[in-house]
């Protein structure tokens, strides 16, 4: 029987390989994706972001937990659509035009995915008119914007004032997020919610979809 901690253990530790190699053994023992999932990858996720909060780790370990969590979701993507569950709802996920930074965005997308969203990530230096276009040919349920440079911050409002110019900004939540976003700033700019890190982000979009339904 293999021992799922060490999936928790390979994330904390970036090794991909043998994050990739335990997920294929649970797999195969019959774990569920969704197991694996909310039980290990997210908790391990979790623990990577306050390392690195009290500066036990830097960039590099973070980028290394990433790809380890990416290379065991590569494999349960699939499974987890496959298993026929609706997804939980539908996100668009970039970081706004003129900024690069995107190792915060792209731990968004995996735990936002991980909890069973269709993610579709449009990368970094994204203009309003591509998060505009993205929305309305996937009918997102949520966007979300990351700014990660006090100077980039004016393109949420931006993308915002694109969203509504189209007409398509009451079929779609906005959240916002990235070290120099704050709660005020969302509402200075009529964004539906601002996430601190990547968990309270997964527990924002679920409520932000279950508000949508009941509107
Ligand atoms: C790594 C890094 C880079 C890398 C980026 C690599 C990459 N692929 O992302 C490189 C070297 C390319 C880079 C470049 C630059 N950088 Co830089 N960079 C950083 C650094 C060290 C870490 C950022 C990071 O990844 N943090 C780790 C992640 C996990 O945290 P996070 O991004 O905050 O994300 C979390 C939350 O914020 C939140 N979140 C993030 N996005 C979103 C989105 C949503 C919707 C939600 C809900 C939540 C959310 O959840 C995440 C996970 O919990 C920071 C310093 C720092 N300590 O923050 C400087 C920093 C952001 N950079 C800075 C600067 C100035 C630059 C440059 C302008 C430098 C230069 N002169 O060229 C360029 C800008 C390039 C550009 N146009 O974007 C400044 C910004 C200052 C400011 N306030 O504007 C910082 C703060 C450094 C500093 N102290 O001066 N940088």
């Amino acid at each position: 029987m293999t021992e799922l901690k060490k999936l928790y253990d390979a994330i904390v530790a970036g090794d991909a390989k043998t994050s990739l190699a335990i997920t294929k053994e649970a797999l195969a023992e019959n774990v569920t994706p969704g197991e694996l999932v909310a039980n290990y990858m997210i908790p391990a996720m979790d623990e990577v972001g306050k390392r690195f909060e009290c500066e036990d780790y830097f960039v590099p370990e973070l980028l290394l937990s990433g790809r380890a969590m990416k290379a065991a979701l590569g494999i349960l993507r699939p499974l987890l659509a496959a298993s026929g569950a609706q997804p939980a709802g539908r996100v668009i996920i970039g970081t706004v035009k003129g900024d690069l930074h995107d190792i915060g965005k792209n731990l968004v997308a995996a735990m936002l995915e991980g909890a069973g969203f269709e993610v579709t990530d449009l990368g970094t230096d994204v203009s309003p008119e591509k998060f505009v276009e993205a929305v309305s040919e996937r009918k997102a349920n949520i966007v979300c914007l990351s700014a990660l440079l006090t100077v980039t911050m004016p393109a949420m409002r931006t993308t915002l004032d694109a969203l509504r110019s189209a007409g398509v900004r009451s079929d779609v939540k906005v959240m916002i997020g990235g070290a120099p976003v704050t709660e005020q700033y969302a509402r200075e700019i009529g964004a539906d919610s601002y996430s601190e890190n990547a968990s309270a982000a997964v527990a924002t979009a679920r409520r932000l979809v279950g508000e949508a339904a009941h509107a």
